[in-house]
């Protein structure tokens, strides 16, 4: 991967900055709880972690969207950003550290200096351009990459990601030297095999590269909503290079020294695979052009489709965000789009799977044994968890199934962010401990009152409490809160202390949670879900 941080340096992991036009959908929930559970993963790890999201308020989209509610752009983005970004972010239970605005002077004023700066050292000059340019996608499109519309659009040509027509621009713009960041560019991709992830992005964006790039307009005149280029306040910089220096705005660049050396470059930038080139091909070429560090990795996600079409603001399907966490809950809905999706693959919605995976998988594999477990102590040991002094071969495969769990979990969320894999060695776990039980069946075994039945009986529970207390800690990067109630619910929080302070380190170890603790039956983790609202 990219540089390599100092010590004291933070992990940091961003998301896009999204485009405030339209309030968020389902696409944009889906990188920012990648990220989000990414890094509660490494704050569990006990790491420094620094994550940051934010908006995108620059630009002709959002201005003609502005203009067509009749309002001013700003006004806009004000409006969308209190009302409808950063709500979701918080119904979600997102722990952002910062949430930075394209049109907050902490932003502007850095843009204008790291642009003169490029000028200043020759990197910018003045030139003229004509090519078709996507409003939706906010960029110059090569004729080659346009798709022949049909239908209403027959005759016209059209952009490939929106469907929808590109407007032949005509312009002195300034430019940016990227073409000759092209050698450099390989040969760091070369020396950094993991940069940009995964591999089939990878892939696409060498050979995009091995093709010659061309200098990046990087200001534009017809239109005056952006950051006015500090030489020529008769343009505006272009959207794109205004929004990705926001990765070094948000932490301090040019304003905050230690602040910035202690968290840039990020470790980790989540996007989706529609904005790949903007990430591994313009903002490295951005930084070295500047001397800075670049990024540790760039990792795209795939395209949550819905009917076969990417989903999209104006391909909604009428599916928000809100309606399935009011049906599923939000550690669910959490859960599953990671769980259901190879991160990087694409992948498809439907409230059927969602449904059927809920029960099988959280409500009767995860909750029951959570419930099970807390009603057995009760019954049999009036809610004190009883000391095992009987372990043998069968409890031993239990503790080394959590170890593992613990390892495969830590390697494939923390380190290589296949969440899919990671969420579900532990949900292998939950099930070999609802095997472990079903095999040893304490309710016989509690008709036994010998000493020996008593202590096999103090064995089998304690064994499954003591699973129970490191899923706990493996799911809390996912499903927080439903981690929190399974915590108090083993009387973790007043024997172990805050849950957030467990370290996934430790997850793994054997005999943490004390004989005695106070295990009460708690709130059902996973309720029956009601009728699919219509
Ligand atoms: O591109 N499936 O903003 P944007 C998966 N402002 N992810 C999706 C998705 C889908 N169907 N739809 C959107 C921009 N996303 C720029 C970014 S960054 C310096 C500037 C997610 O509002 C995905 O992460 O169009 C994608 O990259 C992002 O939203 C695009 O959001």
């Amino acid at each position: 991967t990219g540089s390599e941080k100092q010590g004291a340096a933070a992990y940091y992991v961003s998301t896009p900055i999204y485009y405030v036009n339209d309030a968020p959908h389902l696409g944009h929930a889906y990188t920012t709880v990648a990220g989000d559970v990414l890094t509660r993963w490494h704050r569990q790890r006990g790491e420094k972690v620094w994550y940051l999201t934010g908006t995108d308020e620059h630009g002709q989209k959002i201005m003609r969207t502005a203009e067509a509610n009749n309002v001013t752009p700003q006004a806009w983005c004000d409006k969308l950003v209190e009302e409808a970004w950063k709500p979701l972010w918080e119904h979600l239970n997102i722990a952002n550290d910062d949430f930075i605005r394209t049109t907050e002077k902490r932003h502007t004023d850095r843009v204008q200096e790291f642009v003169q700066d490029l000028y200043d050292k020759g990197e910018i000059y003045k030139g003229g351009y004509e090519g078709p340019y996507c409003v939706g996608c906010e960029e110059y499109k090569l004729p080659g990459d346009l798709i022949d519309g049909e239908g209403e659009f027959a005759g016209q040509k059209l952009c490939p990601i929106h469907k929808k027509p590109v407007e032949l621009l005509k312009e002195e713009n300034y430019f940016f030297k990227l073409s000759e960041y092209g050698p450099k560019l390989l040969e760091f991709y070369a020396a950094n095999p993991g940069f940009i992830q995964p591999e089939s992005a990878r892939n696409e964006v060498v050979n995009f590269v091995e093709q010659g790039l061309q200098d990046l307009s990087i200001s534009r005149s017809t239109f005056d909503w952006g950051v006015p280029v500090p030489w020529d306040d008769k343009h505006v910089i272009y959207v794109w290079v205004d929004a990705l220096l926001n990765y070094a705005t948000a932490v301090g660049y040019g304003a905050n020294q230690e602040k910035f050396d202690g968290t840039f470059p990020a470790n980790v930038h989540l996007i989706g695979k529609d904005i790949l080139r903007f990430h591994s091909v313009i903002w490295p070429a951005m930084l070295m052009a500047q001397g800075l560090p670049l990024p540790g990795k760039v990792v795209a996600n795939g395209w949550l489709m819905v009917g076969g079409e990417k989903m999209s603001k104006s391909n909604l399907t009428g599916i928000k965000p809100q309606d399935l966490t009011s049906h599923f809950g939000v550690d669910a809905y959490r859960w599953y789009f990671l769980r259901a999706i190879a991160y990087g693959s694409d992948g498809s919605f439907s409230w059927e799977d969602f449904s059927a995976r809920y029960t099988s998988e959280l409500a009767n594999d995860y909750g029951n044994l959570a419930s099970r477990v807390a009603a057995m102590v009760g019954k049999y040991f009036g809610g004190a968890l009883p000391e095992a002094t009987a372990a043998g071969d069968a409890e031993r495969a239990v503790q080394e199934g959590l170890a593992k769990a613990v390892a495969t979990a830590d390697r494939k969320i923390g380190e290589e962010l296949d969440f899919q894999s990671g969420i579900l060695a532990v949900f292998e776990f939950v099930k070999q401990v609802n095997g472990y039980i079903t095999e040893q069946e304490p309710w016989k075994v509690a008709k036994d009152t010998s000493p020996e039945g008593q202590a096999r009986l103090a064995t089998v529970l304690y064994t499954a409490a003591e699973s129970l207390r490191g899923v706990a800690v493996l799911l809390n990067p996912v499903m927080p809160e439903t981690s929190q109630k399974l915590w108090e619910s083993l009387g973790a929080e007043e024997s172990l202390g805050a849950l957030a302070d467990q370290k996934v380190q430790d997850a793994g170890a054997w005999g943490v949670l004390p004989a005695g603790a106070t295990v009460t039956k708690g709130a059902v983790l996973f309720p029956r879900l009601e009728e699919k609202p219509a």
